[in-house]
């Protein structure tokens, strides 16, 4: 019922991008992308806003996800109305904060999400119950790891019912390491396997925010990373001038 959770769940690498209001978001659901990516907190997409641009992708292969601004319980809510089939949550630093992370997007009894009957695209269910105990199930809930305090806290953040994925913020976990941007040094790297075994140890998946500019994703495939986003507009650019070079040959 939710492609991405499926996939994740199976243990497949999953590869999405970041969309952005001045781009028709079906460009880019129609490409093949695992994930499409709707940043509240760093880019200028409007959490308010994103209910028609995910309603335009019924139907495709893409999910949307969306990165709240915060952990704050008020932030899921919109994504979740929005329809989103995943959210992702900046800095969740403790056993505490992905508790209340999961009960955001978690309908009572076992969350504390809110209803007001908009409810994203979730298929037909015989009952209002069944769909709440099916979303409850299905959602994808990623919380972010990008503070030291999260890294002394893996165990207890990954053995959280409901956590999909721990997802490094690459530039925000270097500047806690003290090494800022520095993604190719000793001290990134150790904390880069840290997480990796703390997913593997717990059963789920490690995710990098973003590829860090000049390191190859497959450095970080091997390094257990099943969870990425890429930027398209290179890879775009690219199909345009081979395209272009084809018919001028
Ligand atoms: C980070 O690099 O810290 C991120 O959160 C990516 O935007
Ligand atoms: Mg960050």
């Amino acid at each position: 019922m939710n492609t991405i959770k499926d996939a994740i769940k199976s243990g497949k690498t999953v590869v999405g991008t970041a969309g952005s209001p001045s781009i028709d978001v079906s460009l880019l659901a129609d490409a093949g992308f695992d994930f499409l990516l709707f940043d509240t907190q760093h880019s200028a997409w409007e959490i308010k806003q994103l209910q028609p641009p995910i309603q335009a992708m019924r139907g495709k292969e893409t999910a949307p996800l969306i990165r709240v601004a915060a952990n704050e319980a008020y932030q899921i809510c919109f994504a979740l109305d929005a329809g989103a089939r995943g959210v992702i949550i900046p800095m969740v630093n403790t056993r505490a904060e992905a508790e209340a992370a999961v009960r955001a997007c978690r309908y009572y009894p076992v969350g504390n999400r809110s209803n007001a009957g908009v409810r994203g695209e979730w298929g037909e269910f015989k009952t209002y119950r069944d769909y709440m105990d099916a979303v409850n199930k299905e959602l994808l809930i990623v919380p972010m790891i990008e503070t030291n305090q999260a890294l002394e806290n893996l165990d207890a953040i990954a053995s959280v019912p409901g956590v999909d994925v721990l997802l490094i913020g690459p530039s925000d976990l270097s500047i806690e390491l003290g090494v800022p941007l520095d993604y190719a040094c000793d001290t990134y790297q150790r904390a880069l396997d840290k997480i990796a075994a703390a997913a593997a140890k717990h059963g789920i998946a490690a995710g990098m925010y973003f590829i860090p500019p000049g390191m190859d994703p497959s450095f970080f495939v091997q390094k257990g990373f099943k969870f990425f986003t890429m930027p398209w507009g290179s890879w775009a650019q690219a199909g345009i001038r081979n395209a272009l070079a084809e018919i001028k040959r």
